[in-house]
């Protein structure tokens, strides 16, 4: 397994990028238009079958797993938080000075119950610390991070408890501050359900409302979030690391995990943190 940097196939041209960025300001979601390479999509199935089955073993009443912080558990998760196209929209939106926020997998079985506790289901919310925690701006909340999610398995079947989110929901406030009261039948308009093929990569604003049925088929749902955040932002689900634990990494991934540095660098990067995320710029 490496932790080489993607060939630049997947790369987005400046063109898919305008396209992309319009779309995901609109509708709070895109789906972009290349599916995952195969060998990528290989290695982290891989990871999380084998982690998974640890997992299970020591605990065998274990059936959907949610793993937090997966980056540090196997060397394909670092290559998916290293994909290029998600690092070019996140660049986009926050320029050099982002890094990882989190990552997670979610293998997800069939279950008999609804339990809507982010493991076998998730419901109907949008992410950030609660309760609203994230400041609103003119009535919204800004974008504090972006999200991607990388579905693995085929969803197509449309009983796998796909991704479900409502267009155009990240201009509003969380449920539109109906809680417990919030009804989806009343946003049937722009209910979207991400019934899709296996390698999809979706990106989406924090904000945005989303939730996931509990998978009814006997395909196991398994896929990656991924988020990232500005600089200035601590991540949500990892410590920072160690310089002992990103010992021979490329300069981007040690920017991307969070290397150890003065605090004010964690604001105002010099002149080297700018030119060596220079390569998820727009191409000149
Ligand atoms: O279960 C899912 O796929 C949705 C996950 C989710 O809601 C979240 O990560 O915030």
């Amino acid at each position: 397994m490496s932790t080489s940097l993607e060939a630049t196939s997947t790369r987005l041209t400046n063109i898919e990028r305008d396209s992309l960025n319009a779309q995901l300001e609109r509708d709070g979601y895109v789906i972009l238009p290349q599916k995952l390479p195969d060998d990528l999509m290989a290695d982290v199935l891989e990871a999380i079958d084998r982690i998974s089955a640890q997992i299970r073993a020591a605990d065998p009443a274990t059936t959907s797993i949610k793993q937090q912080n997966c980056v540090d558990l196997d060397p394909a998760f670092l290559r998916l938080v290293m994909y290029e196209p998600a690092l070019q929209l996140t660049y986009d939106a926050f320029g050099a000075m982002f890094h990882l926020n989190q990552s997670n997998f979610v293998s997800r079985v069939k279950e008999a119950e609804d339990l809507s506790n982010f493991v076998t289901s998730s419901p109907w919310h949008a992410d950030g610390p609660r309760p609203n925690l994230f400041p609103a701006v003119n009535g919204a909340m800004g974008l504090h991070y972006l999200k991607f999610g990388y579905f693995l398995t085929d969803l197509t079947h449309g009983t796998g408890g796909s991704l479900q989110i409502v267009r155009g929901s990240h201009t509003h406030l969380e449920l539109d501050g109906k809680g417990k009261n919030f009804n989806i039948e009343d946003y049937a308009d722009d209910f979207v359900q991400i019934d899709c093929e296996a390698g999809t990569v979706v990106a989406f604003h924090q904000a945005q409302w989303h939730a996931a049925p509990p998978n009814l088929s006997d395909i196991e749902r398994k896929n990656v979030y991924v988020s990232y955040c500005p600089t200035w932002m601590r991540p949500v689900d990892r410590e920072f690391p160690t310089e002992e634990q990103i010992a021979g990494l490329t300069p981007e991934e040690r920017w991307i995990l969070g290397e150890p540095r003065p605090a004010q660098r964690w604001w105002i990067p010099n002149k080297d943190d700018l030119n060596r995320m220079s390569r998820f710029k727009r191409d000149e």
